[in-house]
């Protein structure tokens, strides 16, 4: 009605299952994403019963939230193409599921190349099926000798498919750079440490905690798109930490793929810190940790993780030994920390110095020359050198990362 309102206004839906007890977390993440993206909430309208085939949920539900006159009538439950149109021709109303959602807040957020590309091709992931089965209503509903129907979908899929296969392409290049780039800080003796976990846990708070740094930290979901790496010296070992993009409950395993390059920050890592926020309701908690497994078996992570229950300065101690107590499945050896206040960094350091693969013995040879000099100086940085011994050849003993060795091989390093 009021056509001067400068904010976009939304009126929010959730179908609940009736056979699981309810869960008003959904709904209220659900409004913090419309409110990331910028949306003002009118109304939240939920209802506890089966899917609906036509409309999701009950058409009562869809008319009560019509009555607040809202731009966007945005849905927590994925909508099928079917259901999208019926509602936007039947009801004349706009809508988005919250997975459009997601990606309304990440196309905005979205400020590098890649992160552009990567939001790109989830978005056309999602087009493609839709725009498939639209052409195979057109193509049912075709009448026979009538030629041509469903041509413009048939082209528009076509289009569609040639881009994401272009896409992907470019972004297989990002990939092999940020393969090198690993390769590259290993030979350096950097060990590589993600931090990954739901969306809002504190992941960028504590990357400026450790490495002293000044990412953007916000009380909202999604802050974070794209990776920024740091170093620190972690009790005598050279980390570099990689803040990464968070996770969210149910993301539809296209949007981990179209992801990738970025998230194999994490899949490639030598540890990750899996971040919580141990100041959620334990069950909510519990939710956000298992996503976030969930999420990390679909990055397939080897490296071992610590989980790091963050926000431990809004716990009181009983409530923070209750909190580990009843995460314990779900994280055998959590460290109780606050990236804000700074309590519990020395325990992780030490749990993140445990955790990391100690570093190789090597006994290797150099020549004296000038490349093999400077390849010595280099070790000094990189490894950690135990003794050297200046004979016809550089003779050295050192501790340091098998692709160190592997570096200083290329300017003569031979292993004895
Ligand atoms: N009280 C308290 N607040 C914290 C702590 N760590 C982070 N926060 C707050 O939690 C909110 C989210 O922090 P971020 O660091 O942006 O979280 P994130 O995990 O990087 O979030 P995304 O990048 O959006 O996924 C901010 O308002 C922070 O100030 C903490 O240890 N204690
Ligand atoms: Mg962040």
């Amino acid at each position: 009605m009021d056509k001067d309102k400068k904010e976009k206004t939304a009126v929010l839906l959730m179908r609940e299952s009736p056979i699981k007890s309810p869960d008003s977390s959904r709904m209220r993440e659900l409004r913090g994403l419309a409110e990331a993206a910028g949306y003002q909430v009118l109304a939240e309208v939920s209802q506890r019963r089966g899917r609906d085939s036509r409309y999701q949920i009950g058409r009562g539900k869809i008319e009560e939230a019509r009555s607040y006159n809202p731009d966007k009538l945005i849905f927590y439950n994925a909508l099928s193409p079917n259901q999208v149109f019926n509602i936007t021709s039947e009801f004349s109303a706009r809508v988005l599921d919250r997975f459009n959602l997601i990606l309304e807040i990440f196309a905005t957020r979205a400020s590098t190349r890649e992160a552009k590309l990567q939001v790109e091709l989830a978005r056309l992931s999602y087009d493609a099926p839709q725009v498939k089965s639209a052409l195979a209503l057109k193509k049912r509903g075709e009448q026979p000798g009538f030629r041509g129907a469903g041509a413009y979908e048939q082209s528009m899929y076509h289009d569609i498919r040639g881009r994401m296969a272009k896409i992907r392409s470019e972004l297989a290049n990002v990939e092999n750079m940020g393969e090198d780039r690993r390769q590259r800080r290993r030979e350096q003796g950097f060990d590589l440490v993600a931090l990954a976990g739901y969306t809002n846990a504190g992941k960028s708070t504590l990357l400026n905690a450790l490495t002293g740094s000044n990412v953007e930290a916000k009380d909202q979901p999604f802050t974070t798109l794209s990776p920024t790496t740091r170093a620190r010296e972690v009790l005598g070992r050279r980390v570099l930490f990689t803040d990464t993009v968070g996770f969210i409950d149910d993301l539809p395993h296209f949007l981990i793929k179209a992801f990738r390059s970025t998230l194999s920050e994490i899949s490639e890592a030598d540890l990750v810190l899996l971040v919580a926020d141990a100041s959620d309701p334990p069950e909510l908690l519990r939710r956000k940790l298992a996503a976030s497994h969930k999420a990390l078996w679909d990055c397939e992570v080897r490296a071992p993780i610590v989980t790091v229950l963050n926000k431990a300065d809004r716990l009181d101690e009983g409530r923070a030994a209750e909190t580990v107590e009843l995460i314990r499945d779900l994280a055998p050896y959590p460290v109780l920390a606050s990236a804000a206040t700074g309590q519990g960094l020395g325990v992780l350091e030490e749990s993140i110095s445990m955790r990391l693969q100690p570093l190789q013995e090597f006994h290797i040879r150099l020549p004296y020359t000038e490349q093999g000099l400077s390849e010595l100086s280099r070790l000094y940085e990189t490894a950690e050198l135990i003794s050297v011994s200046y004979e016809e050849e550089l003779v050295i003993r050192l501790r340091a990362k098998k692709e160190t060795i592997a570096r200083a091989s290329l300017s003569g390093a031979r292993r004895m």
